[in-house]
């Protein structure tokens, strides 16, 4: 068996089902490897941000990571921007990246790079196998260095003389380390704050935004007249009916600084105390009062879910005692021209059970919260690391994920075209993924940011950066192109028809909203 079957059967003795790959000439040992081992499927993505994007989108829902397949130093370097989105959500991804034979790196071959360059930025953990022997044994570590808590990044780069000369044979999954959890002082400090009755927030993340980490955290909520909220961006948060419904904290400065007015506390659960996504003139970086204490009660890498469920305890709160949202579902909207609130409105309205959303509106999602919070329930995910470009990958992982739930991708789109390619895998896998697609014609948040970070009367080239019409990209053709089928919608009416058709197709479907 050589290095690079030796490595896929270890990859499935720990648990890794799929792999999303885009391979070159280092990695043919590791294709050919696939079709002698069963267990593992492959999905091919078209661009590297589809590759990394895809196993973000994938681990998020699954819990556990999915392999990637990546060309050399380019091919990891074109897929590094959602592997920064996945670094920033703490998904667990372990990407194999081909490299030149390990005697033919010194003859700097055009593909020669700097490959653990390229990969530290985004990972917790990168090791260039050494000898064909030693894959297995690093394949199996790379797998538990991915799932070690909260999640992260490991690489594993393959030399290919690595992949084609003999091994010993696959390795048993490495053991993975449990959570540490929180101490009694951590526990006590956090219910003083709790009993003191001074206004205070518990901002959560991670596991605490699961139905079960947000009745408890509701619960205490409840109980100690504190307000839980979530950080501005989120791996998965779980809404809708029955569950403990929560806000977020709003990207406008001013917006998040008038929600956190007045607060003596912030009480941290797997969450980081918030700060502005970008610094503005005249603006603090700090989000929240200069005489607010911030504790924490659990890092992201501690297991969070027994500390909130231990601080319950202290504070005699049964955990069922949470207010859970009721089902209260929008009106469809009356039939007139669209626009961001009728379409919120629509998604409400017919969002399906157990639907995942995977959120990549910008702009036009900001108003989204209001209209489906008692929707049926869902999960919804964002981009926590500000790259865009994850939206239409993001919801292809989901798909894959869970070929039983839909997705519906609500995709603005400016971010789109960043990696486009994804519909093609869509069609290709027969995903059963409906995008929304908000064709505002614009980078229109930037409009905002342009004027927000005081650059005032902007002229004609300034816009034309700003606006991605002359030519208007036709949505519809572009999905059909790729084989993935779509309407166009202008009026309210179109919309929820397009909608309902995509929400009863099993298959990718693209609406194109014109707003
Ligand atoms: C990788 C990356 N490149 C560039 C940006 C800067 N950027 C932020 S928002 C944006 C435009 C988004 O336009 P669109 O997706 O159409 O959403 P809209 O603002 O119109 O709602 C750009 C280019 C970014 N955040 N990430």
């Amino acid at each position: 068996m050589n290095g690079a079957e030796s490595l896929v059967r270890t990859l499935v003795n720990a648990g890794v089902e799929v792999c999303f790959t885009n391979p070159g000439t280092s990695e043919m040992h590791f294709v050919a490897a696939l079709d002698r081992v069963a267990g593992m499927r492959c999905v091919l993505g078209l661009f590297e941000g589809v590759v990394t994007g895809a196993a973000d989108g994938y681990a998020r829902m699954k819990d556990k990571p999915a392999s990637t397949l990546l060309h050399l130093g380019p091919g990891l370097g074109n897929g590094l921007a959602n592997l920064h989105n996945a670094r920033k959500a703490q998904t667990p991804i372990v990407n194999i990246v081909g490299d030149h034979a390990t005697y033919h790196v010194e003859h700097d071959a055009p593909l020669t790079a700097d490959v653990e360059g390229i990969a530290w930025p985004v990972s917790a953990w990168v090791r260039t196998s050494r000898d064909a022997r030693s894959v297995a044994a690093d394949g199996a570590e790379a797998v538990a260095a991915a799932s070690a808590a909260p999640g992260q990044v490991a690489t594993l780069i393959l030399p290919a003389n690595t992949a084609w000369e003999e091994s010993d044979g696959p390795a048993d999954k490495a053991p993975v380390p449990a959570p540490p959890q929180v101490d009694e002082a951590r526990i006590q400090s956090v219910a003083a704050v709790l009993r003191s009755g001074e206004p205070t927030v518990i901002l959560a993340a991670g596991r605490v935004l699961r139905a079960e980490g947000l009745a408890l955290g509701g619960a205490i909520a409840a109980a100690s007249g504190a307000r839980l909220i979530a950080q501005m961006s989120n791996s998965r948060l779980a809404r809708g009916a029955g569950r403990v419904s929560i806000d977020r904290v709003p990207y406008p400065v001013d917006q998040a600084l008038a929600m956190l007015e007045g607060i003596r506390h912030i009480v941290l659960v797997g969450a980081k105390a918030p700060v502005a996504f970008f610094a503005y003139p005249d603006k603090p970086s700090l989000l929240w009062p200069e005489n607010c204490a911030v504790h924490t009660l659990a890092e992201a890498h501690e297991d969070t879910l027994h500390a909130l469920a231990w601080l319950a305890e202290e504070l005699s709160v049964s955990k069922d005692s949470a207010l859970l949202q009721p089902l209260a579902l929008p009106p469809l909207p009356a039939d007139g021209p669209l626009d961001i609130d009728s379409i919120a409105c629509a998604v409400g309205a017919l969002l399906p059970e157990n639907a995942i959303v995977a959120d990549e509106a910008i702009g036009s999602g900001r108003g989204m919260h209001p209209f489906t919070l008692g929707a049926q329930p869902h999960d919804w995910l964002q981009i926590c690391g500000g790259a865009i470009g994850l939206g239409l990958p993001m919801a292809t992982g989901a798909a894959v994920a869970c070929p039983d739930r839909k997705v519906i991708g609500l995709q603005a789109d400016g971010s789109a075209m960043y990696t486009v390619q994804a519909l093609w895998t869509q069609a290709r896998e027969g995903l059963d993924v409906t995008t929304v697609l908000f064709a505002n014609r614009a980078y229109a948040s930037l409009k905002h940011e342009l004027f927000n970070v005081g650059a005032r009367n902007p002229g004609r080239k300034a816009l034309d950066m700003l606006e991605i019409g002359r030519p208007d990209l036709d949505w519809v053709s572009l999905a059909r192109g790729m084989g993935v089928e779509a309407g166009r919608a202008t009026t309210n009416a179109e919309f929820v028809r397009e909608l309902r058709a995509g929400l009863a197709s099993e298959g990718p479907y693209l609406i194109e909203a014109v707003i």
